[in-house]
């Protein structure tokens, strides 16, 4: 059943906030694993927590991204199927712990992230790079575009802003492979924020440059990343494009047997998430725009959540204090 259908319309208002459970119980699981330099742990924690929350929805969800292939990924594999099985069939994007490195280390910016689609809309991305460009609402269409060159895209986003190209600040992933794409974007006079880690949040930025001090996003990073701020997009506005990098045979094979037929295809952020979309992210550790899990000398927990739904644009953020200990703990 649609979700867009009347008959579902209060469902999906509910789920809306219902999605706020899903990500702060993983965020709070995640969060405790702070700067304790164990990833794993911290990655598994947040998966733990999140997939008992999802379980308690009632949706019939299929995961399309989710944290691996079924053979390689014992829970929240793409093909699980979560929910309580009575609702509407949806598609699930999520990334439980998004940004486990920055998470053991206690760095900014780490999110436990999820996205809830009407059935069939979301793209199947392989686990593979994602060339990405975004930037946020109320620029022209076609201000930027992935074919243009980054000059030229930063110089276009200037004009559009009606600011001079040194007042421009592009985001961009520290990597080796990005050395000749963050001398260029320099060169044109524009500032770099380099990210160690974290292109949700990265590409979320450009949505508040106001607040978060990011006009621009550019570069490779994951593409299961690439549709969750992709689904992040639909709902705040901005513009996006992706692209799949598809460097061997068996990534080629990878895509190919998730319906990828053509391996260049330039997607905008309608065609990697085609209907309508509920976006849920809570802050693990404190970032631009979320500040992460914060525990309190009584036992209070407080939780920052970032939750949208694309049909309204409505944009939530939802400050949430915890007495309840007992509800985070992992064996509920
Ligand atoms: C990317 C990026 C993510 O990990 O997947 C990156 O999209 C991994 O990139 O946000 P490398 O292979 O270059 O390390 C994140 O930064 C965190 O999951
Ligand atoms: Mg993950
Ligand atoms: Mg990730």
């Amino acid at each position: 059943m649609a979700l867009t259908e009347a008959k579902t319309a209060g469902l999906d208002r509910i789920l809306t906030l219902e999605l706020v459970r899903v990500t702060e119980r993983a965020a709070v699981a995640a969060a405790r694993w702070r700067g304790r330099g164990d990833e794993k742990a911290a990655d598994q924690a947040a998966v733990d927590a999140m997939r008992k929350e999802l379980n308690n929805l009632a949706i019939e969800g299929t995961v399309v991204i989710g944290e691996g292939e079924r053979d390689e990924a014992p829970m929240l594999y793409i093909g699980e199927e979560v929910g309580t099985g009575y609702g509407p069939a949806v598609d699930i994007a999520l990334d439980p712990l998004e940004g486990t490195t920055i998470c053991a280390k206690n760095l900014p910016n780490s999110l436990a992230v999820v996205a809830i689609a009407e059935g069939g809309t979301l793209l199947h991305a392989p686990d593979v790079y994602m060339d990405k460009i975004a930037i946020g609402p109320g620029y022209p269409e076609g201000t930027v575009d992935l074919d243009r060159t980054p000059s030229e895209n930063i110089a276009s986003l200037a004009k559009a802003k009606g600011v001079r190209v040194n007042e421009i600040t592009a985001c961009i992933l520290d990597r080796p492979r990005h050395a000749k794409l963050i001398d260029e974007v320099r060169a044109t006079g524009a500032a770099v924020r380099l990210i160690g880690d974290g292109d949700v949040a990265g590409i979320i930025d450009v949505t508040d440059p106001d607040a978060t001090g990011i006009d621009i996003y550019l570069g490779t990073g994951g593409a299961p990343e690439g549709v969750l701020a992709a689904a992040a997009l639909c709902c705040t506005g901005g513009q996006m494009q992706g692209r799949l990098i598809t460097q061997s045979e068996s990534q080629k094979a990878r895509a190919g047997k998730m319906g990828i037929v053509d391996f260049d295809k330039k997607y905008t952020h309608h065609e990697m998430c085609r209907g309508e979309v509920l976006f849920a992210a809570t802050g693990v550790t404190d970032g631009n725009m979320l500040n992460g899990v914060h525990y309190a000398r009584d036992g209070r927990i407080t939780t920052e959540t970032l939750v949208m739904r694309s049909s309204k644009g409505t944009i939530r953020f939802i400050k949430a204090t915890h007495r309840d200990d007992e509800k985070f703990a992992t064996e509920n």
